[in-house]
């Protein structure tokens, strides 16, 4: 097993470490893995193209880590510990024998119908077993998974199905979500019918046994496919550097990117910072609240507690069903050590009040965690106090889909935590503050932009499809170094707090979101000339999204144009994208090269309607005015 830092002392060695000594130390983590031929140099790379590349000329395969690896310690111990949508449906659980067998069952299905190493495989799938043991029968074989969260509209998934020539489609007839029941098939139908051509195949998982139609030839039952293979399935060796996954995620121009993580780096991080982050120990219980269509779940619910031979707990439900205490009641029954979930959520249920929380027993936990977005002060000491009772401490995690792992976390019990700060930066992770110019901001007490200036062995290796879009986007910037996107903060004594992001990125209940992809979709109405989407600070959201809409021709019912907007945006992006606030404006406020001032527009959409900061050099700064009486109104 990779290191577990205990102490203060053994984490402060760790660090400086993997900041005197990157390769040795890295190599040593790497070495408690199962490799099938040991790589031949740790570290080649530079930031210039970039190129980046851990353990070159490794050879791996990470299911036999997550599954194999395991199997005379701990067949017998709970691998994936699953809670049905309804609280009264019992518990199923997959040792890691049975989860074994499972993953190379269906690795064989995929390999009977057609699917070989490096073709991509698209999962558009509710969080049961099934998901995880799809995506670990991909890697088994050698396919590359493209999860795709299943709230995503059928044009959100069409697309992502194209961006990467997906051949197959791995979904379930419908999702059970709350009191909802979501037809998840007839969705992959309608993205199908928009010209996704690569794929051939689709399986569809029974989960609830509704009635769906199955396309002769193409459409497959799961579970047929998967019950007729033998569980014996050989995995692929895998080059260190081939591609494990593609997840997309939002920037601030253009469609979603295809954010590629590789096998051998990706397995080394995520299992070495899951072990200290949540200081895992033998026989504890881990559940992490997120959905596997998102990073979170892919690092923090899949690979690195399996890999780390943990008991991670697998959730279909949201947290106020089938009433705001399902969590707390979940943690009292499983009796879960270590929990990990998001702000939104903590803001959500502490809006419910406390007797949700105080009605369950929740002694066994021992690390409370958040991520996805900054957690404000007063969610912060509400969790502290209501959940963790003010001895479990809170990981305040930060990190990204690009990061593939936690980047800047405190480490519980080993160094402090304080409310609203991520602190200190995980060992092998260097980051450093610049100005916009670039310019090394240095010592303490000071604000910056985010960056890193060295690899990791999880971080992206490259868009899908589009090197000169990762160059673009992460690299180019300032020379030499990955920025991340985000503003933050360095404290007197060294600690890091994350501001958010700099960028036209927004963060609505920790789903990152492009403006421009908001503004695409808005545009997509037939009487919308031009829209402009900004974030603003929302209570339980921790941003809501706020258009401003110019119109072609006047509209006689303005709330049914609204609905009318909100609709076009569910179709093409999802229900997430949905804006909290409609504003229609005959104009934005532009500079004269035509750039619209979005400083100014989040400035109005925050309640701010004074100190809008120098409006003269707008070509039409009379607009301002009527912005902000529209947003009054
Ligand atoms: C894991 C994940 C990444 C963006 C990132 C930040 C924000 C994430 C925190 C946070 C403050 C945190 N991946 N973010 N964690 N901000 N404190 N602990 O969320 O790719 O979907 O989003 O999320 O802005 O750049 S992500």
């Amino acid at each position: 097993m990779t290191l577990q830092v205990k102490t203060l002392a053994e984490y402060q060695d760790a660090y400086q470490k993997s900041v005197d000594d990157p390769e040795g130390f890295w190599a040593e983590q790497a070495s408690t893995f199962q490799w099938k031929k040991k790589w031949d140099k740790t570290l080649e790379w530079n930031f210039k193209d970039p190129d980046v590349k851990w353990f070159v000329g490794g050879k791996l395969n990470i299911t036999e880590n997550c599954l194999d690896r395991h199997l005379a310690d701990r067949g017998d111990q709970v691998a994936i510990l699953f809670e049905p949508n309804d609280p009264t449906t019992p518990n199923t659980t997959y040792t890691y024998k049975e989860l074994h067998a499972a993953v190379c069952q269906t690795a064989n299905a995929l390999k009977a119908n057609g699917i070989e190493k490096g073709d991509r495989v698209c999962f558009y799938m509710p969080m049961v077993p099934e998901l995880a043991i799809s995506v670990l029968a991909c890697a088994r074989i050698g396919a590359i998974h493209s999860v795709v969260f299943a709230g995503f509209s059928a044009q959100a998934l069409a697309d992502r199905i194209k961006d990467a020539t997906c051949k197959m489609v791995i979904c379930s007839d419908y999702n059970s979500r709350g009191a909802k029941n979501i037809p998840v098939k007839k969705v992959v139908d309608d993205a199908l019918d928009m010209g996704c051509d690569s794929i051939e195949t689709v399986f569809v998982h029974k989960n609830t046994g509704g009635e769906v139609e199955m396309k002769a030839g193409r459409d497959k039952w799961w579970n047929e496919e998967v019950d007729a293979q033998s569980t014996d399935c050989p995995a692929e060796e895998m080059d260190a550097e081939d591609m494990l996954f593609i997840l997309y995620t939002s920037g601030s121009t253009g469609k979603p990117k295809g954010v590629v993580h590789t096998c051998g780096g990706y397995m080394v991080y995520t299992c070495f910072s899951f072990r200290n982050v949540f200081q895992y120990k033998e026989g504890d219980v881990y559940w992490c609240t997120a959905d596997i269509g998102w990073i979170t779940g892919h690092s923090y619910i899949v690979y690195g507690p399996l890999l780390a031979g943990a008991t991670t707990v697998m959730f279909e439900g949201v947290p106020t069903y089938p009433d705001p205490g399902r969590f707390w009641e979940v943690c009292d029954k499983l009796k879960v050590n270590q929990f990990y979930t998001a702000p939104t959520a903590i803001r959500a249920l502490m809006a419910k009040g406390d007797q949700w929380v105080d009605k369950y027993d929740l002694s066994s936990l021992k690390v409370i965690g958040s991520v996805g977005e900054p957690i404000n002060e007063e969610a912060w000491h509400w969790y502290d106090e209501k959940v963790g009772k003010g001895n479990s401490p809170i990981v305040d995690t930060w990190w990204q889909t690009e990061t593939g792992g936690i980047l800047i976390t405190p480490l519980p019990g080993i160094t402090d935590t304080k409310p609203c700060f991520a602190s200190y930066p995980m060992p092998g992770v260097q980051p450093i503050l610049v100005d916009s110019q670039g310019v090394l901001v240095e010592g303490n007490d000071v604000e910056g932009l985010l960056c890193v200036k060295f690899p990791w062995p999880s971080m992206l290796r490259t868009t899908y499809g589009d090197h000169e879009r990762c160059r673009m986007t992460y690299f180019s910037s300032f020379e030499n170094l990955y920025f991340t996107g985000d503003g933050a903060r360095r404290d007197v004594e060294g600690r890091y707090r994350i501001i958010g992001r700099v960028d036209d990125v927004i963060n609505v209940s920790g789903h990152r979101m492009g403006t421009a992809e908001v503004e695409n979709a808005i545009d997509e109405h037939p009487n919308v000339v031009e829209s402009a989407v900004v974030g603003y600070p929302h209570d339980i959201k921790g941003q809501g999204i706020y258009a401003y809409i110019i119109i072609n021709e006047p509209v006689e019912d303005e709330d049914a144009f609204r609905k009318e907007v909100l609709a076009v945006v569910v179709r093409e992006i999802g229900p997430i994208a949905k804006p909290d606030k409609i504003q229609l404006v005959s104009g934005l406020p532009k500079t004269r090269s035509g750039k619209i001032m979005r400083r100014i527009l989040r400035k109005v959409a925050s309640g701010e309607t004074s100190n809008l900061g120098d409006i003269s050099t707008l070509l039409n700064p009379e607009v301002v005015e009527e912005v902000i009486k529209g947003a009054l109104a």
